[in-house]
């Protein structure tokens, strides 16, 4: 018997996200959806964050990006070189997007043609202008998650009530994040170079020995309160290899794998975001348990660690590569949208 297929309940949808997953290539069992409060037990114990900054705090991890915090990110500038880190939104070859969303919809309200017919005429002076709209999931584009996007026991980051999401978030938002900013000494790990390879497969584990062992090989001096952004290559098979490639079933995004040792480690380096070039920041289903996205309870509703998804990092990655320095001024902030889940964002690493 092959080994078991989870389907993903969203949006009235169902879609499968995992048979198998592996450890660099080699397969594995993956065990069976354990139930609603096997996410409490399996963090039993763990640190948490909640009341460190005060019972109103909404904005976790972005506390530690004091003042000095962002001058030690300013002070590793050296070539002064900017990256753009989000994706297109709207590219041609599409978005990619967490199964159950889609790629944002864009569309001309007036241009060129709506004067050539008629249908406008210019403003007095002789000025034309085109204008256009889009809809989109707020978690459709390279984004913040706000602290409150996901939870268990009913309760969001810092105890807030999940009932506060019912008709948006009250509580957690991503407004608090946008209006905070967050700004930083940033280290990239750069994962499948790390490995010898072009990017990460499907269903690839990161532990926290790997980021150890990446951070030694790259002569990366992780320290406290850097902001974290770890490279897997995973978005590029999106881009050059396509959508059918992406989703091909199950889903199952490589990345980061929960163990106590890791929640420990964010926990004790005070690590105030985890930015990587995947939908979701860590593996889809954890390989050891067959939970969907622990980390996302662990480190987000938890320890109130930001999460910013979807980045692209191919090109800070080659940089990285070639000048042999892993580590950067990172600053970002996402769109203020009142009682978001999440909000686009286009964060800059300064080399
Ligand atoms: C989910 O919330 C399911 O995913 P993400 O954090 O990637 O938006």
């Amino acid at each position: 018997m092959g080994a078991p297929i989870v389907r993903l309940r969203t949006n009235a949808r169902s879609y499968p996200i995992f048979a198998t997953t592996t450890r660099r290539d080699e397969p594995q069992k993956v065990w069976g959806v354990m139930g609603d409060s096997a996410i409490s037990k399996l963090l039993e114990g763990l640190p948490s964050n909640w009341g460190k900054w005060g019972k109103d705090d909404e904005v976790g991890g972005l506390n530690y990006l004091t003042n000095e915090e962002v001058a030690r990110g300013v002070a590793s500038i050296k070539s002064h070189k900017p990256f753009a880190l989000s994706i297109v939104i709207n590219s041609p070859k599409g978005d990619p997007v967490w199964p159950g969303r889609s790629g944002a919809v864009k569309l001309m309200t007036q241009d060129k043609g709506s004067y050539l017919s008629g249908k406008l005429q210019p403003l007095h002076g002789g000025l034309e202008y085109a204008d256009d709209y889009i809809t989109m999931f707020l978690q459709g584009s390279t984004q913040f998650d706000a602290l409150g996007h996901t939870w268990y026991d009913d309760k969001l980051y810092n105890g807030f009530d999940a009932a506060t999401t019912i008709s948006g978030m009250e509580k957690v938002s991503v407004l608090p994040l946008a209006q905070r900013t967050a700004s930083g000494h940033a280290v990239l790990l750069d994962i499948p170079r790390h490995r010898g390879k072009e990017r990460l497969a499907k269903a690839e584990q990161i532990t926290l020995k790997d980021l150890e062992a990446c951070a030694k090989q790259q002569g990366t001096k992780l320290q406290k309160r850097d902001i974290l952004l770890i490279r897997t290559g995973w978005l590029s098979t999106f881009y050059e290899e396509g959508a059918a490639k992406f989703y091909d079933p199950p889903f199952v995004e490589p990345g980061l794998v929960f163990s106590r040792e890791l929640v420990e480690w964010f926990h004790a380096m005070e690590i105030p975001l985890l930015g990587t070039d995947t939908i979701a920041n860590e593996i889809t289903v954890d390989p050891n348990n067959g939970l969907v996205l622990p980390l996302h309870s662990a480190l987000m509703r938890n320890l109130g660690v930001v999460f910013n998804e979807i980045l692209w990092l191919e090109d800070l990655a080659n940089e990285c590569a070639a000048d042999g320095k892993h580590d950067f001024f990172y600053t970002a902030a996402p769109l203020k949208i009142f009682r978001g889940t999440g909000a686009p964002v286009n964060p800059i690493a300064i080399k």
